[in-house]
């Protein structure tokens, strides 16, 4: 399949015959995937740093400097997140994972949804399948700076203005932080392994919503292009791996996910 951008009727099919047909599938996905579910974006007009510059707030330095301004925003985001469902292009991925076997989704996003979608999807069933490898974490789970001690967010009872204390930990009573890789911050090793590993095997590496800029995220596509897989993209704009991508289709994820991954 020779390099296609844009949207017409046959490249959608052409991306639907790749993926249908593909054994291994690896899926990445970034804040454009939860757009359509309300949670904005990081680098959209109506972004999340608009207010911010990403160095003031998701950074270990930040936490250290002002960690009430950083339990602000993480409280502020996760009241957002809390209103939010997944939308159909989430729902469309998780259907998929547990349908067509050796699918892996691998998402830089922390708002959970991917995992709400696959237990959503999978009903009585099992949901393994569709549980995404977070690369960055997940902001509903608090993990303390000093033992590494991880739980659920415990939800705010209280009033929602007055001074914010920052939560200690139970154990240890350390500083609690939401549990997500900061910028600096290495990712997971054996969970950045793993998506590598998938990646190196796939036939074709779908990318949704991402910007590609965050590193080392955005290499995952390529080690599939490397090893001779496809790269095919979903965005309402071009990205750094437009020029590389096997089929790249301007449009959102809801739609596009649907049309690409639901079942003939
Ligand atoms: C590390 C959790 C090393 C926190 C996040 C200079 C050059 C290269 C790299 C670097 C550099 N300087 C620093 C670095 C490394 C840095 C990095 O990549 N910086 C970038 C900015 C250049 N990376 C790191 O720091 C990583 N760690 O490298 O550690 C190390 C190694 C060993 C030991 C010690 C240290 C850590 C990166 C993780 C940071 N944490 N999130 C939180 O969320 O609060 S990243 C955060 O931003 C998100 O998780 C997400 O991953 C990222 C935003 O990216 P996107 O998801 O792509 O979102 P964005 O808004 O950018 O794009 C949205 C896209 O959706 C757009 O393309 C839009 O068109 C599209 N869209 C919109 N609507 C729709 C849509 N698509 C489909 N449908 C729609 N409806
Ligand atoms: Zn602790």
């Amino acid at each position: 399949v020779d390099r296609v951008q844009g949207l017409s009727a046959d490249d959608a099919d052409r991306a639907r015959a790749v993926l249908q047909g593909a054994e291994r599938v690896v899926v990445l996905t970034g804040a454009g995937t939860s757009a359509e579910s309300g949670v904005p974006t990081f680098r959209g007009e109506e972004g999340l740093w608009r207010s911010f510059r990403p160095e003031e707030l998701a950074t270990p330095e930040a936490f250290a400097r002002d960690p009430e301004l950083v339990w602000t925003w993480y409280r502020w985001r996760r009241s957002l997140v809390a209103d939010c469902s997944p939308n159909p292009g989430h729902v469309a991925l998780a259907r998929f994972a547990l349908r067509h076997g050796a699918t892996t989704i691998v998402t830089q996003n922390v708002d959970g949804l991917h995992t709400r979608a696959a237990i959503e999807a999978a009903d009585v069933g099992d949901p393994a399948p569709a549980l995404p490898l977070e690369l960055h974490g997940a902001i509903g789970r608090d993990r303390c700076s000093a033992c590494g001690a991880v739980r659920e967010a415990l939800v705010l009872e209280g009033p929602a203005e007055g001074p914010r204390t920052i939560p200690r930990c139970p154990i240890c009573d350390g500083p609690l932080r939401p549990d997500v890789v900061w910028f600096g911050e290495a990712l997971d090793a054996e969970l950045l392994e793993r998506a590598f590993e998938r990646a190196r095997g796939a036939d074709v590496c779908l990318v949704v919503g991402t910007s590609a800029v965050v590193q080392p995220a955005a290499s995952i596509p390529i080690t599939t292009l490397e090893r001779g897989g496809a790269l095919i993209e979903v965005n309402p704009e071009p990205t750094p791996l437009t020029p590389r991508a096997t089929i790249s289709l301007r449009g959102k994820s809801g739609p596009l996910l649907g049309a690409l991954l639901d079942p003939a």
